[in-house]
C-alpha cells in the first residue's frame, strides 16, 4: 500500500523534528504537495527554524492549538488535508516532572481532538509521532520492540503513551488510517537547548558547568534527526495502516561519554585543551524516575520499509557541534525574552 500526500498538516512543524520534517519535504523534488504547519509557537516552536527552507506558495504557517477542534477541521476543509503528521507535544521529561498538566492537555487531549477530527474525515491518514520512552527501562541487555509493553515512567511518557493507545483504539474501533512510529533520542541542528546535547555544547562555548544526572551511566540510543525525518516519510507513504514502527539509531551511548565525546569535538574546534573543559563535569541529583536504559530495534521498519540510518554518531555529534558554533548568537537569542515578544507580535493568533 502507498500513499502520495498531496496537502499534509504537520502539527509542532516549527520544532526541532517537525522543522526537520517539513525541510526534509521541501528538499525532496518528488514531492509537489502543500504543507500546512499547525504549531502553537509555545517556548519550544520556532518559526525561524524554517526560514528559506520552504516554498513559499506551497507553505502556510498557523499559530493554534491542536486541542482547537474546530481550527484543525477548518483547516482540514480549508486546504484540502489528505495526510495529518502529529509532532505537537510538550517534549521535555525535566518539565514534565516540574508541571504535568500541559502535557495531559497537549500531548493527550490534544491527540484526541486531532484524532475527533480524522474521524469525521476518514481520507485523511493520521500518523503519529512518537517515542521508545514509553516502553520504560530496560536493564543492562535487550531491546525495545513493537511488542514490548509500555510502561512509562515520567508524566511525559506517560502522556505519550496515552496518545499511542488513542491512536490505535481509534484505528481499530472506527476504522480510521493511522501509523505510530515511536524514536529514540534525535539529536541535531535546531534542538531546543534544554535537552543534554544541545545544553553541554552552548555551556562548552560559555565556559559553564556541564549538569550530570546521577552517576551519568544512564544509557540513550541516539539517532540524527535527519535519519528520522526520513524514516518518518517512508512509514507515512509507506507503511501498514494499524501497524506500529520502531525507529532508532544503534547508538547506545551513556551520558557522561556523550559529554566527554562533546568536550573532545569543542576542544578541537575552540583549539582549547580538554583537560580544561572535562573540569566543567558536575555530577547533580538524578531525575527522578530516571530511566537507565533506552535501546531500540529498528528491524521491522528496516526490512519492511528499507529504511537505515545514514549518520553514524561521530559524524552527526561533529556536524552538530559546528551548526551550534555557526549559530550560537542565533540560539541564545531564541532563549531569549526578547525572542518571545517577536513571536508573540508576529504570530497573533489570527
Ligand atoms: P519540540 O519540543 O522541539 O517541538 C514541539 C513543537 O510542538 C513546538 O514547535 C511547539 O510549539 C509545538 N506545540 C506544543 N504544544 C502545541 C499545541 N498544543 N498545539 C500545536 N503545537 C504545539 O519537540 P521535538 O523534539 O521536535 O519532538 C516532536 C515529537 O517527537 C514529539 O511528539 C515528541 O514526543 C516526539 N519525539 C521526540 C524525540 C526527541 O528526541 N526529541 C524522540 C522521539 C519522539
Ligand atoms: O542537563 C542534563 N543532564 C543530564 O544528565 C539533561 C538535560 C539531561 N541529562 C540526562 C537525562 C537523560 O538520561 O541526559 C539524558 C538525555 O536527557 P534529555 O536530553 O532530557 O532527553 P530524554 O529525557 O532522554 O528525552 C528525549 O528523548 C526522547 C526527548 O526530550 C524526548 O522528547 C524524547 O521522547
Amino acid at each position: 500500500m502507498t500513499r502520495s500526500p498531496q496537502s499534509i498538516l504537520v502539527t509542532g512543524g516549527a520544532g526541532f523534528i517537525g522543522s526537520a520534517f517539513i525541510r526534509r519535504l521541501f528538499a525532496d523534488t518528488a514531492f509537489a504537495g502543500k504543507v500546512v504547519n499547525l504549531d502553537l509557537l509555545t517556548y519550544a516552536g520556532n518559526p525561524e527554524n524554517l526560514k528559506g527552507a520552504v516554498d513559499d506558495a506551497r507553505y502556510t504557517l498557523v499559530r493554534g492549538d491542536i486541542g482547537d477542534q474546530k481550527l484543525v477541521d477548518g483547516l482540514c476543509e480549508q486546504h484540502g488535508v489528505d495526510a495529518i503528521v502529529n509532532f505537537a507535544a510538550e517534549s521535555h521529561v525535566d518539565r514534565s516532572i516540574l508541571g504535568p498538566g500541559v502535557f495531559v492537555q497537549t500531548n493527550i487531549v490534544g491527540t484526541y481532538a486531532l484524532l475527533e477530527v480524522v474521524r469525521k474525515r476518514p481520507s485523511i491518514h493520521f500518523h503519529h509521532v512518537s517515542t521508545d520512552e514509553v516502553y520504560g527501562s530496560l536493564g543492562p541487555t535487550g531491546l525495545f520492540t513493537e511488542q514490548t509493553a509500555y510502561d512509562p515512567s515520567s508524566p511525559y511518557s506517560a502522556s505519550k503513551a496515552a496518545s499511542d493507545h488513542l491512536v490505535r483504539a481509534y484505528q481499530r474501533t472506527y476504522g480510521i488510517s493511522t501509523t505510530v512510529s515511536n524514536c529514540s533520542n534525535n539529536y541535531g541542528p535546531f534542538h531546543f537547548p534544554e535537552k543534554l546535547i544541545p545544553l553541554v555544547i552552548l555551556n562548552l562555548f560559555e565556559g559553564k558547568e556541564l549538569p550530570v544526572y546521577g552517576d551519568g551511566l544512564n544509557v540513550r540510543d541516539w539517532l540524527f534527526v535527519d535519519d528520522h525525518a526520513e524514516a518518518l516519510w517512508a512509514i507515512l507513504t509507506r507503511g501498514q495502516v494499524g501497524q506500529t514502527y520502531n525507529v532508532g539509531g544503534n547508538n547506545e551511548w551513556t551520558n557522561i561519554a556523550i559529554v566527554k565525546k562533546l568536550i573532545e569535538l569543542v576542544a578541537e574546534l575552540k583549539g582549547k585543551p580538554k583537560s580544561e573543559l572535562e573540569s566543567s563535569i558536575r555530577y547533580v541529583k538524578d531525575r527522578p524516575g530516571h530511566d537507565r536504559r533506552y535501546a531500540i530495534d529498528s528491524s521491522k521498519l528496516q526490512s519492511e520499509l528499507g529504511w537505515s540510518p545514514r549518520h553514524d554518531l561521530e559524524s552527526g555529534l561533529a556536524e552538530t557541534v559546528r551548526w551550534y558554533a555557526d549559530n550560537a548568537a542565533w540560539v541564545n537569542g531564541v532563549r531569549s525574552g526578547a525572542y518571545r515578544e517577536w513571536i508573540d507580535q508576529n504570530y497573533a493568533a489570527r
